[in-house]
């Protein structure tokens, strides 16, 4: 295997410095009495050796049966595989745990101190081991420990934009693909050490490949490279290759899946039509999905984005989404597969938000069981901030994915410091229905539900970009486990596991990062609900990064008289999807939280918000704030040179340079679109710029 220089990112397993906490670990974690077999017990023996040889300065002891000459051992496996576990830990209360959930219980057996960590299932003990490792890695004490962990979340995947063979990966900033196509079925260490950062945060689907299989309208464009594109991986011949990557997410309790083009019965088949009622696609599918399990017994299933951006879809054949979906369930149902069909779907309307709900909630109960409806967020796409989408809540009768963005597109791509976890919080906390029915619970603990993110890793050595990104994926994983961790505690164990528990470290890394997003919000929106005012010309990597607010007016229709969208039952409508008494909350421009003010009404420039500032005084405000607030972190990093290794402090102190003139340039661009349409003057005498 070719060997790589990468980071370790969070699975850094430092020495323990705190000679007592050291020594406590040592006396319950040297002996490690664990379980034989499933692939993922190897993964646990790995783990073990990695982690305490790390922290402990020297790997465990690893027995095949219970040492009776020690005075603590761990001992790892299923309930009734071995007797210090069904002598100290009752059976059932062990089975009646979710597959995926395990227990870490300090118990005496036979006069030894026995840390026993058991699950009803292989991957739980992956997970638990995680889990021991990242109390140990955070200083935690490990005696007395009571743990029983079941994840709230059924699916907590990650969704790759990596285009295979071309090596590139679609709102990447991490360098290019991490899976090397080209040499697949033939394995790297990298591949391990990805699986092991998915698990070690409880990631349990991975599809591999872009959502957007096939470039539309660049025929032959992507495939100058290999001559081959990522519909193609279903293709007989990839199909190793997928299954070599398998074979190392299924060690790691991962699934695998794959994005696929609705057209594939035409461009691998040769079919004429992928019309969905049509008895010869219908077969085809079946076939593919019997080809593919006899090679993944454990595939996960298909993410199809049909009928959006150029893609081809079920409406090619005057099908609706259900009818186009369920062709390709039909053909996994056999095998436990699983279609996450994504309802990214707009083009006709006027409105682009109020889309996606009069497309699908007509649907509800129309999809087969085994189909997820996958729904981004908010009814745009990934703006730093959005309303959360109307449609969750909305299909009772359909299994449901929430679609969240862990790589930054609209946030800096990979250059700006900008932390998710806040964000994700803020919309799993949503309460769709105000009366008490938050997304966490619309989606969490039903079969076939939960979270899907777009991916952030490439093949830079610090996987993410930019070192503070690492954060994104962390909590990604964390709160897909248990939304109702805090983003405090998420972001408190990233940092002590990837810096160190120095507490001015700890204090102004957590402060960097939990202040973050609002700073992102303000710079690059003003703050009160305005969106998508990026540049999108084909310089590929300014699309999307740049200001460009003249680009998009039917994002905000500014003009001499105001701003904003009415969305209300005056304008779109939109506001309409929402229940009461949501929908009457947003309507009201006195109730509408201030944050999402102009995305649901338009408004004179002069309107007073609630403390009598001006609608244009509060855009001119929260710019020139966003700015100050970016200004601040990038010191606050600084200050912590000496404390933090040179490398990474380097490499993020120079991205938080760029930070700050970007910031000034988003908010240079918008005070003066703002101003060139208000004609108001900024009270501050900061607007029109020198
Ligand atoms: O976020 C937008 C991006 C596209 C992406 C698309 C989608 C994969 O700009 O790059 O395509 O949405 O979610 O399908």
């Amino acid at each position: 295997m070719p060997v790589e220089d990468y980071d370790d990112c969070w699975l850094r397993y430092e020495p323990v410095e705190d000679e007592e906490l050291s020594n406590a670990y040592r006396r319950h974690c040297t002996h490690a009495y664990v379980s034989e077999g499933a692939p993922e017990l190897g993964a646990v023996r790995e783990e073990l050796r990695r982690g305490l040889g790390g922290l402990l300065g020297r790997e465990p002891h690893l027995w095949q049966h219970p040492p009776r000459s020690v005075d603590g051992f761990l001992a790892i496996g299923l309930p009734d595989e071995m007797r210090p576990i069904s002598e100290s830990v009752d059976p059932d209360e062990v089975r009646g745990l979710h597959d995926e959930g395990y227990l870490i219980r300090s118990v005496e057996w036979e006069g030894s101190d026995c840390t026993v960590l058991t699950a009803p299932r292989d991957r739980g003990l992956v997970y638990g081991t995680f889990h021991l490792l990242r109390l140990m890695a955070t200083g935690e004490p490990i005696i007395d420990l009571d743990v029983v962990e079941e994840p709230a979340n059924e699916t907590r995947m990650i969704n790759h934009w990596d285009d295979p063979f071309r090596g590139s990966v679609e709102r990447g900033y991490a360098g290019r693909t991490l899976f090397d196509w080209e040499r697949l079925p033939d394995l790297k260490e990298r591949y391990y050490d990805y699986a092991r950062l998915l698990a070690s945060v409880g990631i349990n689907g991975v599809s591999v490949n872009n959502v957007n299989t096939k470039i539309p309208g660049r025929e032959g464009a992507n495939e100058v490279v290999s001559g081959q594109a990522g519909w193609q991986l279903l293709e007989s011949e990839n199909l190793e290759k997928v299954a070599a990557l398998a074979s190392v997410f299924r060690q790691y309790g991962i699934k695998t899946y794959l994005s696929v083009n609705y057209a594939s019965p035409m461009l691998i088949g040769g079919l004429e039509t992928a019309d969905p009622l049509d008895p010869a696609v219908e077969e085809w599918w079946a076939g593919k999905a019997e080809e593919v399990y006899d090679r993944i017994p454990d595939f996960g299933g298909f993410v199809v984005k049909a009928d959006s951006e150029g893609q081809t879809g079920p409406y090619d054949y005057d099908r609706d989404h259900a009818e186009g979906a369920n062709v390709i369930a039909r053909a996994l149902a056999p095998h436990g597969g699983r279609v996450w069909w994504r309802a990214f779907v707009y083009s006709e309307h006027e409105d682009r938000a109020v889309q996606a709900y009069e497309t699908f909630e007509p649907l509800d109960g129309e999809f087969h069981e085994n189909v997820t409806v996958q729904i981004k967020n908010g009814p745009i796409d990934f703006q730093p901030r959005e309303p959360v989408s109307t449609l969750f809540g909305a299909m009772p009768e359909t299994a449901m994915g929430c679609e969240l963005q862990i790589t930054g597109e609209y946030t800096g791509q990979g250059v700006h410091a900008c932390y998710l976890v806040p964000q994700w919080k803020e919309v799993l906390e949503f309460d769709t229905d105000g009366n008490g029915s938050p997304v966490k619970d619309v989606l969490g603990g039903t079969e076939g539900q939960g979270i899907a993110g777009v991916g952030v890793v490439g093949d830079d050595p610090n996987w993410f970009g930019h070192h503070l990104a690492g954060a994104n994926l962390y909590g990604y994983g964390r709160l897909c486990w248990d939304p109702d961790l805090d983003s405090e505690t998420v972001t408190d164990e990233w940092i002590r596991q990837s810096f160190g528990d120095d507490p001015t470290t700890v204090e102004t890394v957590s402060e960097i990062l939990l202040d973050s997003w609002e700073a992102s919000i303000d710079y690059h929106t003003g703050g009160i609900g305005l969106m998508h005012m990026m540049y999108n010309g084909e310089a590929a990597l300014e699309n999307h990064y740049d200001p460009s607010p003249g680009e998009w007016p039917e994002y905000h229709v500014a003009d001499g008289e105001g701003i904003g969208i009415d969305r209300t039952s005056e304008g779109s409508g939109y506001v309409e999807q929402y229940r009461e008494p949501v929908a009457e909350r947003y309507a009201s421009p006195e109730d509408c939280p201030e944050e999402l003010l102009l995305f649901f009404h338009r408004l004179p420039w002069e309107h007073e918000l609630a403390d009598g500032t001006t609608v244009i005084q509060r855009l001119y405000d929260n710019c020139f704030a966003g700015v100050e607030e970016v200004r601040r972190l990038h010191d606050r990093w600084s200050s912590l040179e000496g404390d933090i290794d040179d490398r990474r402090h380097r490499h993020v102190a120079e991205r938080f340079d760029e930070h700050v003139l970007q910031a000034e340039r988003w908010r240079d661009t918008l005070v003066t679109f703002f101003h060139e349409h208000s004609g108001v003057a900024d009270e501050r005498g900061r607007v029109p710029l020198d």
